[in-house]
């Protein structure tokens, strides 16, 4: 079969030997022929290329975005098969201001999303797309999330204008003929359409990264499509990450009984060799993938990485609760990532890496702040300027990114792509005071409740004023695609649907001392919160039972081989009434946002924890 007819199809020259549709045929390809039609009559590309996800496309596909300038090749010695890619300015993160969730009923989108109606939404959106492919390439992107074929794997198909997201979504999820013919055999699917919103009029000069000064990133989670405009950055365009693994998908999941979350997952081995499985949910840029690489500093342990920021989980036969990474790479922040922080990540990306927004050294290689304890004499910053160490600003943006097929990593589990049976849920935020490095809850009721008062200071990987604090339960607040008060009781729900449920603990990396320090080493010492987790688990270690939950008792937490001053421990541990009771105050004003939405049990909850705080008062 030829590429498919459309008004504006035209045999593409520079990959003469890719792009045409895949001989598949099935009662579901039709259906997939007909809106790639559509789209293409919409969107008025020049070209169509189906892609087929073989190593030789990719190769031509980054050989061409070097050629056009989207990609700089790094230096094959120092960082064989890599590229770095330099974004526009004004499209450097996540867009939550821009994110909406277009349900037919406005209280299915809840509060605490952006809502237009299906039908203004479409209106608005069709004359940003009429003709917004003009000069360039439609690519045709199936994938899978979940291994091709899995059990729970969910597919779907991204036509997007942007060969950057093409290269993207291949490393981060499966992509080719193979996810064409589960779909032409009549697998459902989820449409994604994106387009960077630039247009080449005729003989029109292109720039290294088109994007949009308008920008929408709409998730219909009645019809199941995602349609993003003007931006070519991560979750705003590598629609099956944020936009269908989560916002979608947290739509199926609450439907059919199952949970999408903003989670890494590992597998922990103790000393004995038993594994556990743990997954966390951390804010973004709070520490997952950090977490989901932990090195771990006690002698005997090991962790494997399943995981780094999404998880799907499901009820089992056996009455457990099975978790699965549905991803095939990482898209991970890059600062802060270095030898002494995640030596895991810095082997990972030894090579086969797209760089977006890091700074580039003078011998081709890449550079962020954190990678090396000194920074090099002279660099190209994320900008494309000279910058030197006593530039006064950062080489790298704070959101640049490293993205990487997740089986790169050599601390990967063998069977990473299969569920395991999950025994430990964490919820973190990114909190200067107040919260101790670890909280034990009461029991499942009480651990969502826990989840669904997480705040975490705000960070670089969205739009607005890091530092700022903000409300984000579960670490979902910009990714769930339904009503919040719906999704607390999801979580309560699925407590009745396993007989033996992980337990949930709450945890702190980043309390800090009055001088503005960390109080707690943090990273490969964090294995020490794991230890006494899974200590806790098997009975061996013993808590304190606090107004807010259970805490290590004295001597319980392993802290051989480091030095943290009684003081800080004491603070890190320190639970002030007072400031609980305020705190308290905002999460009642937080619930009452969700109005008879906000489970009752989450609201005894939160009377019970005033109770027990004001007795310790007195
Ligand atoms: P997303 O990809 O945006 O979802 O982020 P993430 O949660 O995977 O964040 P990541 O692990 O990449 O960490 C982001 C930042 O947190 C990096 O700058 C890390 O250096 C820092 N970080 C991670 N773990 C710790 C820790 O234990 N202590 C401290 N102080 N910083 C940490
Ligand atoms: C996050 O912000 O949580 C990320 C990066 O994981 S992005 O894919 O851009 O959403
Ligand atoms: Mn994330």
């Amino acid at each position: 079969m030829a590429i498919i007819e459309s008004p504006t199809a035209r045999a593409t020259t520079e990959f003469a030997s890719f792009g045409a549709q895949p001989d598949i045929d099935g009662p579901g390809m039709a259906a997939l022929v007909a809106w790639v039609d559509e789209v293409a009559a919409l969107t008025q590309p020049d070209r169509i290329h189906w892609v087929d996800g073989s190593a030789e496309e990719n190769a031509a596909l980054l050989e061409q975005m070097v050629a056009d300038g989207t990609l700089i090749k790094l230096n094959d010695e120092k960082r064989p098969g890599s590229y770095l890619a330099r974004s526009d300015e004004g499209d450097v993160a996540r867009l939550e201001s821009r994110t909406f969730i277009s349900s037919e009923r406005e209280e299915d989108a809840g509060p605490t999303n952006n809502w237009v109606a299906p039908a203004e939404m479409r209106a608005t959106l069709r004359p940003l797309f009429e003709g917004s492919m003009r000069g360039r390439t439609m690519f045709v992107v199936p994938f899978s999330m979940g291994k091709i074929g899995g059990p729970i794997s969910q597919l779907g198909v991204q036509l997007t204008d942007s060969p950057y997201a093409v290269v993207s979504i291949e490393i981060m999820t499966r992509v080719g003929d193979a996810v064409t013919e589960l779909i032409a055999e009549g697998k459902p699917w989820v449409r994604t359409v994106h387009s960077v919103g630039a247009p080449l009029r005729d003989g029109e000069e292109d720039v290294a990264w088109p994007s949009n000064d308008e920008k929408y990133i709409v998730h219909f989670p009645d019809t199941l499509e995602v349609w993003s405009f003007g931006s070519g950055y991560g979750g705003n365009a590598i629609l099956a990450k944020k936009c269908y693994a989560l916002r979608i998908a947290s739509v199926l999941g609450r439907d059919q009984g199952w949970m999408a979350e903003h989670m890494l997952l590992i597998r922990v081995l103790d000393p004995q060799g038993r594994a556990y499985h743990v997954a966390a949910a951390f804010p973004s840029a709070c520490g997952k993938t950090n977490l989901a690489m932990l090195r771990p500093t006690i002698p005997g342990w090991k962790v494997e990485t399943l995981g780094d920021d999404i998880t799907w989980i499901r009820p089992g036969e056996d009455g457990r609760l099975y978790a699965i990474n549905p991803e095939a790479g990482f898209f991970g922040v890059a600062p802060g990532t270095g030898e002494s922080t995640n030596v895991t990540a810095v082997e990972t990306l030894w090579g086969n890496v797209l760089f977006t927004n890091v700074a580039l050294t003078d011998d081709g290689d890449v550079w962020w702040e954190g990678l090396t304890d000194e920074a090099p004499d002279h660099l190209i910053d994320w900008r494309g300027d000279d910058w030197t160490p006593d530039s006064g600003r950062p080489a790298a943006h704070p959101n640049s990114r490293f993205t990487v097929s997740a089986a790169q990593a050599p601390s990967i589990a063998d069977d990473w792509e299969e569920a395991v049976p999950l025994d430990v849920i964490l919820f973190g935020g990114r909190r200067a005071t107040n919260v101790p490095l670890v909280v034990e809850s009461f029991n499942w009721e009480h651990g969502v409740f826990l989840g669904s008062t997480i705040s975490s200071e705000r960070t670089a990987a969205a739009e607005g004023k890091v530092g700022e604090l903000r409300r984000d339960p579960f670490a979902m607040m910009p990714f769930c695609g339904y009503n919040m008060g719906d999704y607390m009781a999801h979580w309560l729900e699925m407590g009745g649907k396993a007989e033996k449920l992980p337990k949930i603990y709450q945890v702190n990396w980043f309390r800090r001392g009055a001088d503005g320090r960390f109080l707690w080493p943090g990273f490969g010492d964090n294995s020490r919160v794991i230890d006494w987790v899974i200590r806790r688990l098997q009975g061996e270690a013993e808590a304190v039972v606090t107004p807010i939950g259970l805490i290590p008792a004295p001597g319980s937490l392993n802290l051989d081989g480091i030095e943290v001053p009684q003081e800080d421990l004491d603070e890190l541990f320190s639970i002030d009434p007072d400031a609980w009771l305020e705190d308290a105050d905002l999460t009642e004003e937080f619930y009452s946002l969700f109005g008879d939405k906000t489970p009752a049990a989450l609201r005894a909850q939160l009377d019970a924890l005033r109770t027990r705080l004001k007795a310790a008062k007195d």
